[in-house]
C-alpha cells in the first residue's frame, strides 16, 4: 500500500493518491505511517528525480499537487488524536518565509503540533518579516516556526530574528527554524532557539523549549 501510494505521487497521480489513502485510512492504518512511509517518500524521491534533471518542474509541481491533495485527507485525521479535556499547552505561529512556497512540511509540523495540544496559527506561505512581526504582536505566541525549504531564503530566518531584537521582542518568544537545507549549525550561527529535522522531532523540541 505503501509503494502504491508513493508511486501515485511519483506519477502525480492526485485522485489514485487520495483514493489510496482513503483505503489505507479504512484498513486501519495509521495516518502518520501513511504520510511517513508512502506520501514523504514520494515527495521526497520526486525531489530528487529533480535535482538528477529526470523530472521537469512540471512533474515536480503535480507531485507536490498529488502530496497537498493526500494530505488534505490525513491532516484532520491526525488532529483529531487530540484528546478531549484540551487545555493548549501553548501558543505556537508558524509560516513559511518570504520568497518561499514549500507548504509541505510546514503544514505537517503545524498539524503535528496542533495534534500534541499547541495552539497553532498558521501564517501560510511566502510570509513576509514584517507580517512575522505583527503577528507575534498580535498573537504573544510561546513558540514561532520558521520553515525554509531554499537555501536561497534561509537569511530570511535570520532577518526575522534579527527583526524581533530591533522590537525588542526577542525575549518574548522562542524560535524554531526547520526545512531540508536547515541544519542544527545554521540555528545556533543565526540565534534560533532549536531546529528540529522532522514534524515528531520538532513536538518533542516545542514541549522542552517550554519547560
Ligand atoms: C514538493 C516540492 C516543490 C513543490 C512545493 C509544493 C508545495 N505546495 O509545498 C513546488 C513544485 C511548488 C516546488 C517549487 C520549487 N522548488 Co521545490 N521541492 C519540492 C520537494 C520535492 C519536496 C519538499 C517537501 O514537501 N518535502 C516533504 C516534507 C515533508 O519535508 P520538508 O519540507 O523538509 O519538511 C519537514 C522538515 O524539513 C521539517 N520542517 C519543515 N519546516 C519546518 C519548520 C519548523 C519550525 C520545524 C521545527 C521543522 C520544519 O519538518 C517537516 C515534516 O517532517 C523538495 C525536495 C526535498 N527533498 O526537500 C524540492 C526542493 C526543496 N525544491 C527545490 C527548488 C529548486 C524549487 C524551485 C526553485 C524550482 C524552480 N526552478 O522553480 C521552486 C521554488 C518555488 C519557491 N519560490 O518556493 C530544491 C531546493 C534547492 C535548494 N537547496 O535551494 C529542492 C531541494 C529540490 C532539488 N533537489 O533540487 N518545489
Amino acid at each position: 500500500m505503501f509503494e502504491k501510494i508513493k508511486q501515485a505521487i511519483l506519477e502525480g497521480e492526485a485522485d489514485i493518491t487520495v483514493d489510496l489513502v482513503k483505503k489505507a485510512l479504512a484498513e486501519g492504518i495509521d495516518p502518520l505511517e501513511i504520510l511517513n512511509k508512502g506520501c514523504i517518500p514520494g515527495v521526497e524521491r520526486a525531489g530528487e528525480l529533480f535535482e538528477a534533471e529526470e523530472f521537469f518542474l512540471p512533474e515536480l509541481i503535480t507531485a507536490g499537487e498529488a502530496t497537498k491533495a493526500a494530505m488534505e485527507i490525513l491532516m484532520p485525521e491526525l488532529q483529531n488524536k487530540k484528546t478531549g479535556g484540551w487545555q493548549s499547552l501553548g501558543k505556537v505561529v508558524i509560516g513559511t518565509v518570504e520568497g518561499d512556497m514549500h507548504d509541505i512540511g510546514k503544514s505537517i509540523v503545524a498539524s503535528m503540533l496542533t495534534a500534541a495540544g499547541f495552539e497553532v496559527v498558521d501564517l501560510g506561505v511566502d510570509v513576509s518579516c514584517q507580517r512575522f512581526i505583527e503577528e507575534i504582536k498580535k498573537q504573544s505566541p510561546a513558540i514561532v516556526g520558521l520553515s525554509a525549504l531554499l537555501t536561497s531564503t534561509m537569511s530570511k530566518q535570520q532577518e526575522v530574528i534579527k527583526a524581533l531584537e530591533s522590537e525588542g521582542l526577542r525575549g518574548q518568544v522562542k524560535v524554531l527554524v526547520g526545512g531540508a537545507p536547515v541544519t542544527g549549525a545554521w540555528a545556533e550561527k543565526i540565534g534560533a532557539d532549536g531546529y528540529a529535522e522532522d514534524a515528531v522531532a520538532a513536538v518533542k523540541l516545542a514541549k522542552k523549549i517550554l519547560n
